[in-house]
């Protein structure tokens, strides 16, 4: 494990709702020193005293690229990025973000020759013309959302740099992700979080989508877990330079109701869809992970029961 200690990485977006406990876990790997979290907000409680933070806004190429020589960085994890609810409030914003930002951190990647770029893709790439269940590895992409329209050519420049310029870049189609630490930002899948804080503190919950909306969900310690096991892989290993699908359950608000409903028995649900639920019915209800599987050895750990079962005790330590 020498060589570990010898890799400087940097988080881009490590305030969000992966950044935060993706820096931890990668510090304790890595070690503290050597992970580099950086944001364009204030530092996150979590992160306070865990290791270097340094204001970065990645839009900024000359800022990032300066940081990357300054702290001898080897590889970065860029996951700042708007979502696909915030993406559709301003269109031209979200794919100017998402692309330049993640042009910069490949240019970076190749002037500096960097040992690994990570950058996570989307469920979102999926549309209306892909398979429904278990969406296959490769198959129909024709997003409807900017979100992820920009997903699928951000997963094109991945490859584009991997063949042209060998860099290398590795991903994920991260579904839809549950976690207590940090709240979501902005996507169609924050229901699932917001479910919970609602249930513990109201026993009510408005659902902005329908009660039979399915829809792929991870928690995050398995997305925390995919996205290490991946980057440590053998590049030989490696045979999807865009992005792999990777999978753990599918649920609907009615069925992530009932769930906590066997801890909170007394929870009530009311369905008013919005603009999410047009975003939402352009996504699979499940995608076909085999490929992940087979290179890399991806396999979850969570179903929505025992994920059901871990929020609640987080959020509420104590709670049965
Ligand atoms: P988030 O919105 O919670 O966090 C993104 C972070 O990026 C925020 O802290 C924000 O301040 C920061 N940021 C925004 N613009 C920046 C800039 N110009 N410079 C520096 N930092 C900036 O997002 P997240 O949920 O943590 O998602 C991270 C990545 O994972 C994104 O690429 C997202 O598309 C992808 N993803 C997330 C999910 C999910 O369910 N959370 C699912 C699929 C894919
Ligand atoms: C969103 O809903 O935008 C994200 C995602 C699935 O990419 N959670």
């Amino acid at each position: 494990m020498g060589y570990l200690n010898k890799e400087r990485i940097l988080v881009i977006g490590a305030c969000g709702q992966i950044g935060v406990e993706l820096t931890l876990a990668l510090r304790k790997i890595y070690g503290e020193g050597n992970v580099v979290a950086s944001d364009l907000r204030d530092e996150h409680e979590l992160l306070k005293g865990t290791g270097p933070y340094v204001s970065l806004d990645v839009m900024n190429k000359e800022m990032l690229h300066v940081l990357v020589i300054r702290h001898n960085i080897t590889q970065v994890y860029h996951l700042a990025a708007i979502l696909s609810a915030t993406g559709e409030k301003n269109p031209g914003l979200a794919w100017h973000i998402n692309m330049q930002s993640l042009l910069h951190v490949l240019d970076v990647a190749k002037e500096e020759s960097l040992h690994k770029v990570y950058w996570p893709s989307s469920i979102a790439v999926f549309g209306p013309g892909s398979p429904k269940q278990h969406a296959p590895q490769h198959t129909i992409i024709e997003p409807t959302t900017v979100y992820g329209i920009s997903k699928m050519a951000g997963e094109r420049w991945l490859e584009y740099y991997h063949k042209r310029y060998g860099v290398d870049v590795r991903s994920v189609r991260y579904p839809g992700l549950i976690s207590y630490k940090s709240a979501p930002g902005g996507g169609t899948t924050d229901y699932a979080v917001e479910i919970f804080h609602e249930a513990l503190e109201e026993k009510r919950y408005t659902c902005f989508l329908s009660e039979d909306t399915h829809l792929p969900m991870m928690y995050m310690p398995d997305a925390i877990r995919a996205t290490i096991e991946l980057m440590e892989a053998p590049a030989e290993k490696i045979t999807v330079r865009s992005a792999y699908n990777i999978s753990a359950m599918s649920f609907s608000p009615g069925e992530i109701s009932e769930a906590i409903r066997k801890h909170i028995p007394d929870l009530e649900v009311d369905y008013i869809p919005d603009y999410r639920q047009e975003i939402s019915d352009t996504w699979p209800q499940t995608v076909d992970d085999s490929q992940a599987r087979a290179d890399w050895g991806w396999k979850p750990q969570y179903d929505l029961q025992r994920m059901t079962a871990d929020m609640l005790v987080n959020l509420r330590p104590g709670f049965q």
